[in-house]
């Protein structure tokens, strides 16, 4: 398998009255339904306000824009605790949740909801696409005057949950298809990892559009029935004042690099917190020392991808190494040939293929292998090290931005001959996305004005934060643009001009 579309989502198994994502999602806070599950500036959503808040939004899912088992419900909203309800009311309609970044541009999103075909998208702004729309506040509206008690449709493990898209190297989005119980295994296998129970604050400070946000720190403070805080954005005094009342925060390294960037981050300060998670992005050792000698934490670095949530975790007793990502999961399966040697992983964990893309032929192993397109060593006692990448992605602050992607849209803007684009060293963000950019003869370009024009295409994370006019591309015998002395001249130039005074 490994091409998914209508047909299968409409021919996948009923279960047997039970809707097992539901069910993991929502039994601990039944068990004590007057306990905090979600905590804002705004104030406390119980379990019991939000079991009936996603009830009354199937209800309204259904009735009023006739959503039903296997359509795709996309999601561009800010963060807000609704944005969870409306998660769970597609869990129990065994509908398919895809989530989207509100900072795609509508040219980005359009390219999506036709891909994904949903049968409704739920944004505030206006947008030019047939698709039928409503904004949160309309949906809610229409919820508000729902039963409160859904019978939930039956779903199995193998029902498709989410759709979401990871850019590829082709610069065209996939959707990758994660079931109920590819979700079900992540958070139930990582409380039980991490020792995440109802006496936990998780400090949430990530987007709800990635598996990071969702489906590892949100899932994991809903399924364990802790408590969740829900912060507005990454302000670090705001992080800072919410983790003097936490337990957990979950982050990628450049929210730690900030965070150590502030001199009010102190021991005491996080003196209740028990444990830090970071991933999405390499945690340079460097970081790991400094935050350790700082706070006393010895920050807990795992490892995943979209297409097969968590895969690996440094231990939460025993011994956290800098630079490894720990063993594989239990019940998660890890495979290394070489040193280094291609991740590949099998188990529970993985999606079942991409949406609507069978010209990717099988994209698993003939023994049931996903290649994750990173490269590791893996010790003799199970640790993994990510050493490298066989993609062509860089890493900007926890977010993956696939370079055709934005060549392409460069190589259209009016005087734009070729360009070649690649993420160099970056202290706050671990890499920034940087372009080589030649011009047509006689066209004076300049760098400010194409990120402007690029901006207009791209979403603000995956616009140049460097972009360098060249009078040639770097290319080896064969006319292929060689990106790896690419990065290293560009990362030489920028390092230079930074050095200079007035520079940075
Ligand atoms: C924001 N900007 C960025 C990034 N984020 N530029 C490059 N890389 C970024 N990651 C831009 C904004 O568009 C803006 O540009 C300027 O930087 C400042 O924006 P601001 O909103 O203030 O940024 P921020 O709030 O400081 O955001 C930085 C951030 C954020 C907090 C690190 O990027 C973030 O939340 N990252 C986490 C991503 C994540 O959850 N990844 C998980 C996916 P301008 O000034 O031009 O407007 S990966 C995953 O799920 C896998 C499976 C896994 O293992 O976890």
């Amino acid at each position: 398998m490994g091409a998914w579309g209508p047909d299968q989502v409409a021919a996948s198994d009923h279960g047997a009255g039970q809707n097992p994502l539901v069910e993991t999602l929502l039994r601990a806070g039944r068990e004590d339904p007057g306990r905090v599950a979600i905590l804002t500036e705004g104030g406390a959503v119980t379990f019991a306000e939000l079991d009936a808040l996603s009830a009354r939004l199937a209800h309204a899912l259904v009735l009023e824009y006739g959503v039903g088992r296997g359509d795709r419900v996309a999601v561009q909203l800010p963060r807000r605790p609704e944005v969870l309800a409306l998660n769970v009311a597609c869990a129990r309609l065994g509908a398919v949740y895809v989530p989207l970044n509100p900072a795609y541009t509508d040219r980005e999103v359009r390219g999506l909801l036709d891909d994904a075909a949903p049968a409704l998208l739920v944004r505030d702004g206006p947008l030019e696409h047939p698709v039928a729309r409503v904004s949160c506040d309309e949906l809610l509206g229409t919820a508000a005057g729902r039963p409160g008690v859904f019978v939930d449709e039956a779903t199995d493990s193998a029902t498709p949950a989410a759709l979401l898209f990871t850019s590829g190297t082709t610069g065209r989005p996939k959707g990758a298809v994660l079931t109920q119980g590819n979700l079900v295994f992540g958070c139930t296998t990582l409380n039980r990892a991490w020792g995440i129970t109802s006496a936990d604050v998780v400090a949430h400070v990530l987007p709800l559009f990635h598996v990071h946000g969702l489906f590892v720190a949100a899932y994991c403070s809903l399924s364990s029935g802790a408590t969740l805080r829900l912060l507005a954005g990454f302000d670090v005094g705001e992080v800072l004042e919410a983790l003097g009342a936490s337990t957990v925060m979950m982050g990628v390294p450049t929210h730690y690099a900030r965070l150590l960037a502030d001199e009010r981050l102190t021991a005491e300060r996080v003196h209740g917190v028990r444990l830090f998670v970071s991933g999405s992005a390499p945690l340079p050792p460097s970081l790991f020392d400094a935050f350790w000698t700082r706070t006393g934490h010895r920050i807990l670095e795992r490892y995943g991808t979209t297409e097969t949530g968590m895969i690996a975790s440094n231990p939460l007793e025993g011994e956290r190494r800098p630079g490894s990502v720990g063993a594989a999961l239990p019940g998660v399966e890890v495979r290394v040939t070489g040193t280094p040697g291609p991740v590949e992983v099998r188990g529970p964990n993985v999606f079942v293929g991409y949406w609507n893309r069978p010209e990717l032929g099988d994209v698993f192993t003939p023994d049931g292998f996903f290649d994750t397109g990173d490269l590791a060593v893996l010790d003799g006692e199970g640790r993994l090290e990510i050493v490298g990448r066989a993609k062509d992605v860089i890493i900007t602050g926890g977010l993956n931005v696939y370079p055709k992607e934005v060549e392409q849209v460069l190589d259209g803007l009016p005087g734009v001959a070729e360009s070649a684009v690649v993420g160099v060293a970056d202290d706050d963000l671990g890499e920034a996305v940087a372009a080589a950019v030649v011009s047509d003869p006689g066209a004076a370009l300049d760098g400010g004005e194409l990120r402007v024009r690029a901006r207009e295409s791209l979403a603000p994370f995956k616009v140049p934060r460097h972009v360098v006019l060249v009078a040639d591309l770097p290319r080896n015998a064969m006319g292929k643009v060689e990106k790896a002395r690419l990065r290293r001249d560009l990362g030489e130039l920028l390092r230079r001009r930074a050095a200079e005074p007035g520079g940075g």
